[in-house]
C-alpha cells in the first residue's frame, strides 16, 4: 500500500494512525507543504488521483482512494482485524457520527486558529479581525469539548478504541498545537486524550507533527 501524506495534514495523519493500528505495512510519500504556500505546487500523483487535489490518497493495488473517512471504511472492510468500528448498526452509526462531528463540525472553528501559523495580514485592522474571529472560535471549541466529554463510553468514545477516537484525537491535538483552549475544564476528555496519546500509532504521529512544527511553523516552536 502507498499513502500520500503531508507533515501537517491532520486528515492524512488520521489515516497513518489507522494503518498502524491495523498493523498494515505501507510506503509513505510526503507531498510538499509550506506555511506560506500551503500545498502549492500540488503533487502530480495527488492531482491525478483526487479531483480535489487533497491528501490523504491511498493506493492499495489497483484501487486508489481519497478522503480519510472513505479510506477508514475501506480499511475496515478489507482488513477487518483488529476492528476499528464497533459491532451493530446503531453503534457503528453513532461512531461514524462522532467522527463526522470531529472532522466537519470541529474543523470549522479550528480554521480561524490555523491562521496563527501563517504569516500575519499586513493590514493591522484585518489582522485584528482575524484575532477576534479566533477568540469567537475558541468559545465554540470549548462547547465541542464538553459535547465530546459527555459522549465518552468508558475509556473511549465507542467503548473500544475506534476510528472516532482517531479523528477526535487529531482535532484535539490540532487545537492544542494552535494554542486553542486547554482541556482543564474537561478532565475526563483530558484523560481520554492522554490515553489515546499513549498508543504507539498516535504517539508516533504526534511526535512527527511536533517535529514538523519545529521545522515549518516557527511561530509555534
Ligand atoms: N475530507 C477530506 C479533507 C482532506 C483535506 O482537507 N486535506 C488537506 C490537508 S489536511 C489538503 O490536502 N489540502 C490541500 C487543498 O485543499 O488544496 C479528508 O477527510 O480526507
Amino acid at each position: 500500500m502507498k499513502l500520500y501524506s503531508a507533515p501537517l495534514s491532520l486528515f492524512a495523519r488520521k489515516v497513518e494512525i489507522a494503518l498502524r493500528e491495523k498493523g498494515l505495512a505501507f510506503e509513505r510519500e510526503m507531498v510538499p507543504f509550506t506555511q506560506a504556500a500551503g500545498y502549492q505546487p500540488k503533487h502530480p500523483a495527488v492531482l491525478a488521483a483526487n479531483p480535489k487535489g487533497q491528501v490523504p490518497v491511498l493506493v492499495d493495488g489497483d484501487l486508489t482512494l481519497f478522503d480519510s473517512t472513505l479510506i477508514f471504511e475501506y480499511l475496515e472492510d478489507a482488513y477487518p482485524a483488529p476492528p476499528l468500528y464497533p459491532a451493530g448498526a446503531k453503534a457503528r452509526a453513532r461512531c461514524r457520527l462522532l467522527e463526522l462531528i470531529a472532522d466537519d463540525v470541529m474543523l470549522k472553528p479550528l480554521l480561524p486558529l490555523m491562521r496563527r501559523t501563517t504569516p500575519p495580514d499586513p493590514d493591522p485592522a484585518r489582522q485584528r479581525d482575524r484575532e477576534d474571529e479566533a477568540a469567537r472560535a475558541e468559545r465554540t471549541l470549548r462547547d465541542l469539548y464538553r459535547h465530546f466529554q459527555a459522549q465518552l463510553q468508558g475509556a473511549y468514545l465507542c467503548e473500544a478504541f475506534s476510528f472516532a477516537d482517531i479523528a477526535l484525537f487529531m482535532m484535539v491535538l490540532w487545537t492544542q498545537r494552535l494554542r486553542g483552549p486547554t482541556l482543564d475544564a474537561v478532565p475526563d476528555l483530558a484523560a481520554w486524550h492522554a490515553r489515546v496519546a499513549q498508543r504507539p500509532a498516535a504517539a508516533k504521529a504526534a511526535a512527527e507533527i511536533a517535529e514538523a512544527d519545529r521545522l515549518l511553523s516557527p511561530k509555534l516552536g
